[in-house]
């Protein structure tokens, strides 16, 4: 039985990745922090008690930044295959986070390869690092392919850089097979909360059901080159599994826009936005509600607003990538459409809303976190 050690497995891609290697039969080990309060809401659907008999998924306890924590667990564990996933992960948070974000995003990338290579497991451990389209930043060209040159734009991207060249120079320096998958946006219903798309679909879904007045949102002309993780997660096992290591960009090939993103999102709730005004004093106007799925909202009632507090201090306006090398030498394309992937969010994010609503018209107190 072959053995997988995920970092950021209570993370969106982490959760999917772990339904994935346990489908397939391996032994998956995670690595959770502690936390005050319970954090594995993402993958108690697959949790396995410790005491069962031969438990097919182990979570450890530890942190990117805790050197000597990872290599007693890469020790204890043996894993074929290694997938570095955690992150700090947010490039807004990155601005007030800088130090931190560089520790665990970009240093913490190092000392899993230097545990690897200290334990003497060159030979038999598989690593995997999690790139991100971010290292583009202001792009260069368009669509950004491999070859492409980077210039990031945050924090995070410029650790992300940082543990891109490890990743590279831990293969070429010890033969390590090492690659990063260079993946662009992918989401979910299981996308954290304050990432744009999950704002989106989270907070129209409760303004339809009238828990919320009002959407704020940043750059609404950003484009993004938007995929579902479901479909993200088998190309990193996929990656995994080729003869030689080499680094992928993932991506769907399409553009959106944020504004683009919301107009699709609201008509999932039948809801028509008519935009009015530009830039900052830009609104969001309901022209046209139809159907059942928004009782909380009248016809020309402002639903989104821009608020500056979202912009940042460097922005990445515009992301596409190109797949063809992992749709040729992979095989690799993705299932899901920008149009399916909505769907299922929205859907996902209705249904939490009329649960709150209910439990709210008897009484109980729902409090909604907002950012
Ligand atoms: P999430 O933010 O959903 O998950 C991040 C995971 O990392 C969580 O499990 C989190 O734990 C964990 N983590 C955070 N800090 C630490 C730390 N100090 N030590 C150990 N674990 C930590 O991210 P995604 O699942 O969306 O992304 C997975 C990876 O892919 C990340 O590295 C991200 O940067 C990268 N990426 C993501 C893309 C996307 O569009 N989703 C695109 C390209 C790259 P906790 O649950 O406790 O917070
Ligand atoms: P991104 O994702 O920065 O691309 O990083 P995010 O969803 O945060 O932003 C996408 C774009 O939307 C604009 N935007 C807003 N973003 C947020 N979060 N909140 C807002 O209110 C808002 N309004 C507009 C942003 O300015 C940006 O242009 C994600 C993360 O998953 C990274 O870890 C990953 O590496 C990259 O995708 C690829």
């Amino acid at each position: 039985m072959k053995k997988a050690l995920v970092t950021g497995i209570t993370g969106q891609d982490g959760s999917y990745l772990a339904e994935l290697l346990l489908e397939k039969g391996y032994e998956v080990h995670g690595i959770k922090r502690r936390a005050s309060l319970f954090n594995t809401a993402r993958i108690d659907h697959i949790y396995q008690d410790p005491h069962a008999d031969n438990p097919r998924l182990i979570l450890h306890y530890g942190d990117l930044s805790d050197t000597s924590n990872l290599t007693r667990i890469v020790q204890q564990v043996q894993p074929d295959e290694i997938y570095n996933l955690g992150a700090m992960s947010h490039v807004a948070v990155s601005f007030e986070t800088p130090e931190y974000t560089a520790d665990v995003d970009g240093i913490g990338t190092l000392r899993l390869l230097e545990a690897i290579r200290f334990l003497g497991l060159e030979k038999k451990t598989r690593f995997y690092q999690a790139s991100t389209s971010e290292l583009y930043g202001l792009v260069q060209e368009s669509p950004q392919c491999e070859t492409t040159p980077f210039y990031p734009r945050s924090p995070y991207a410029v650790a992300k850089l940082y543990a891109y060249w490890i990743t590279v120079n831990y293969r070429e320096a010890y033969g390590m097979y090492a690659c990063n998958g260079i993946l662009f946006n992918h989401e979910s219903p299981r996308r954290g909360e304050t990432f744009v798309t999950r704002k989106i679909t989270r907070a129209l879904a409760n303004i339809a059901q009238g828990l919320e007045p009002q959407l704020f949102l940043g750059n609404l002309d950003a484009l993004r080159d938007w995929g579902h993780a479901r479909d993200y997660v088998q190309m990193q096992w996929l990656m995994l599994q080729q003869d030689t290591a080499e680094d992928f960009v993932i991506a769907t090939g399409r553009q959106y826009s944020v504004r683009d993103f919301v107009e699709v999102a609201a008509r999932e709730l039948g809801i028509t936005i008519a935009w009015q005004g530009q830039g900052v004093d830009e609104r969001g106007l309901v022209a046209a509600v139809h159907g059942d799925r928004a009782p909380g909202v009248a016809v020309g009632q402002p639903i989104v607003a821009v608020d500056p507090q979202y912009f940042r201090p460097t922005e990445v306006e515009t992301l596409l990538g190109d797949p063809s090398r992992a749709r040729e030498r992979l095989g690799w394309e993705p299932t899901t459409s920008f149009e399916a992937m909505v769907h299922e969010m929205v859907a996902h994010d209705l249904d939490t809303a009329r649960r709150h609503k209910l439990l709210a018209s008897h009484g109980y107190n729902v409090a909604l976190s907002l950012e």
